[in-house]
């Protein structure tokens, strides 16, 4: 049947694979796991619905790229959302939104921590999901992805990667340095996933922050005094561009302060608002697409391997696909430059 066929030129078939890629769970190279999860979200929610509008969007876009041959052939396959943890977060959500209402009335955090603790065995439960199933496929050879989702949820990957790379670096793309401990009281919030990796993914050497432009000051003290964290926050970046330097130069400075193993956390809100005013907590400020892109095509050709990445922060929002359009082109950049890797070993 034609409907079945095929053609990387033509609209993407809605198979269940990002980008409608033609591909088995056997066959793939990559796995993406979906996970629709935005209960610590403090702000404005909605990147629950981010991995299904992204998956939509995703057929849109052409499979192809002038660098790099074959983009059409990437062998991506998407695990199904699992609707357990959409109605665990959902729960966990309404939890939340308890918490935070009785903190904006003023009431003592200490009477709140039971529904905290429910909260936190939610994100645990969340966090053995992720990184189970990232076990799994890793341990059978293939690269995972995750695409949230608040910025909570790669803590399992990042965990199950950083075992098997043992002094890798995180290039992490956010307007947050996402260096809370335990922000509102949730151990695992959007806003500590930074924090949590420091803690609980010893084998990361190095995080490398780009972007972060909305910080307090016991982040920003962190980051700049431990010698895991290289800050580039967004003041500094515009520094070295508005006096002369290159993006393509700054690109350098960021890389350079990489392993030769990276892992890639990048949450939307890295890109300025425009590109994705859905997301729960835009900043003013913040990265083109294309710098962003440049970014990681330049990691892509320094000879450093991708081992692993996230896609966050991705909310649909109320004006159309926008926010999702933006996810999902930033999302086959990511496999592209993975992707990429392959063709030079
Ligand atoms: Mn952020």
């Amino acid at each position: 049947m034609a409907a079945t066929v095929f053609d990387p030129d033509s609209i993407g078939i809605a198979n269940g694979n990002f980008f409608g890629l033609p591909c088995t769970e056997e066959e793939a190279r990559t796995v993406l796991v979906q996970v629709p999860w935005d209960a610590t979200v403090s702000y404005g929610k909605g990147t629950a619905l981010g991995p299904g509008a992204m998956l939509d969007a995703s057929l849109q876009v052409d499979l192809f790229d002038e660098r790099i041959p074959g983009a059409a052939e990437m062998k991506v396959w998407t695990l199904p959302q699992d609707e357990s943890l959409a109605a665990l977060g959902a729960a966990a959500r309404t939890t939340v939104e308890q918490v935070i209402s009785s903190l904006e009335q003023g009431n003592d955090p200490s009477s709140l921590e039971e529904l905290c603790a429910h909260v936190n065995a939610a994100s645990e439960r969340l966090n053995g999901y992720v990184e189970a199933t990232a076990e799994k496929y890793l341990s059978e050879g293939r690269m995972v992805g995750v695409i949230g989702g608040e910025h909570s949820v790669p803590l399992g990957l990042i965990k199950a990667l950083s075992r098997r790379h043992p002094g890798m670096g995180v290039l992490h793309i956010d307007a947050h340095s996402d260096t809370r401990c335990a922000y509102e009281g949730f151990v695992y919030s959007h806003a500590s996933i930074m924090y949590n990796v420091m803690r609980e993914a010893p084998g990361v050497s190095r995080i490398t922050q780009v972007g972060i432009r909305d910080f307090c000051s016991a982040e920003y003290s962190l980051v700049t005094s431990s010698p895991l964290f290289a800050p580039f926050t967004d003041f500094r970046l515009k520094e070295r561009l508005f006096t002369g330097t290159s993006w393509d130069g700054v690109c350098s400075e960021i890389i350079s302060t990489l392993p030769e193993e990276v892992y890639i956390s990048f949450d939307i809100d890295g890109l300025t608002p425009e590109y994705c005013p859905g997301t729960g907590t835009p900043v003013p400020g913040g990265l083109t697409f294309s710098q962003a892109d440049w970014l990681l095509w330049r990691l892509a050709c320094s000879g450093r391997r991708i081992v692993g990445f996230d896609l966050c922060e991705v909310a649909p929002g109320t004006d159309g696909e926008w926010d999702a359009n933006t996810g999902a082109r930033m999302l086959f950049k990511l496999l592209l430059y993975s992707h990429f890797q392959d063709g030079k070993k």
